[in-house]
């Protein structure tokens, strides 16, 4: 099996497979590699947007009953056959399978109703696997977005940079008690880093029905919301790949040994990663499992959800 995603592998145009794709796949391979982010067609009805949007209002509605002015819903593929059938879009699972190399495997939703605001960041630092690189976001613009409802931005090409986990910035994950309290060091190092490498920021502007794929390590987040009378309607889909470990890196210390390891729940089957899946692939990644915190703790409600608005508005 390849150690790396296969839109990752060195002479990419001169392999066999590659050559054998459409062209529609070709540049999308090409795009996550070259640039860390493809934008595909999906073809889905509006129907099915809209219905999206129906089925989360009561939860943001709720979600904002402490008064806050906007609303990230998790998980609504439980309650919504309409956002679960967008996870599972055969459009995605196949171009991720190609893309990849293996099989995806969606493992969480994020609706929110407005823009997020969120701090430029790597979904590595919540999401990471051995081997590397085997996760990725897909986010469906569910209205027209542009420049003034808060859209996503990213940096071009940030994907290629090593991956910064807490180590690089000389702080260890918070493993025992899991916390989040590095979070805001972490964000304000990586803007360091941003700028004394001068990265080019580009903001996208999408339509309705538009799906951007980004790689595990490209940075990413929200920009400011400019007309604040505005909904940002989308969903994001997070994928991990077959046979990987997987861990949060906020919430542990490689250096120290220790891991704060997750068991992704797959959509497309209803059941998380078995226990002994995960012993195997963390053997495969050459970890003894004995030695790790099999922690999957987190961190008290009232300090996830600060977090939570911290990162998401
Ligand atoms: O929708 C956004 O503004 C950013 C969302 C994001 O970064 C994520 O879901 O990983
Ligand atoms: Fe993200």
């Amino acid at each position: 099996m390849l150690e790396k995603p296969y839109f990752l592998i060195p002479d990419l145009k001169d392999d066999a497979k590659f050559k054998s794709l459409d062209s529609k796949d070709q540049d999308a391979l090409l795009s996550l590699r070259n640039e860390g982010f493809c934008v595909i067609d999906i073809n889905v009805d509006d129907e099915l947007l809209d219905k999206i949007i129906e089925d989360c209002t009561e939860e943001f509605e709720k979600a904002k009953s402490d008064g806050s002015d906007r609303a990230r819903v998790a998980s609504a593929h439980l309650f919504s056959e309409s956002a679960k059938s967008l996870a599972l879009n055969p459009n995605i699972l196949k171009l991720l399978k190609t893309a990849y190399g293996r099989e995806p495997i969606p493992f969480g939703t994020l609706n929110f109703d407005r823009g997020t605001e969120q701090p430029t960041h790597s979904d590595s630092i919540h999401f990471n696997t051995y081997p590397y690189g085997f996760m990725c976001g897909v986010w469906v613009a569910l209205e027209d977005i542009d420049e003034n409802n808060g859209p996503l931005h990213y940096y071009p090409g940030s994907h290629k940079l090593p991956f910064f986990g807490l180590d690089q910035f000389s702080m260890h994950g918070s493993v025992n008690p899991p916390t989040y309290e590095h979070y805001p060091v972490y964000e304000k190092e990586l803007q360091r880093l941003i700028e004394s490498l001068d990265l080019k920021k580009e903001s996208v502007t999408m339509r309705k029905g538009d799906c951007l794929i980004w790689a595990a390590n490209l940075l990413h987040g929200g920009d400011p919301i400019h007309d604040k009378s505005r909904t940002r309607y989308s969903q994001v889909t997070h994928y991990f790949f077959e046979d990987c470990f997987y861990y949060t890196p906020l919430l542990s210390s490689p250096f120290t040994k220790e891991f704060n390891i997750r068991r992704p729940m797959n959509i497309i089957t209803g059941e998380p990663i078995s226990v002994s899946d995960q012993e195997k692939f963390a053997s495969n990644a050459g970890v003894n499992i004995k030695a790790l915190t099999n922690n999957e703790s987190e961190p008290s409600g009232k300090e996830k959800k600060s977090f939570m608005q911290r990162v998401f508005g």
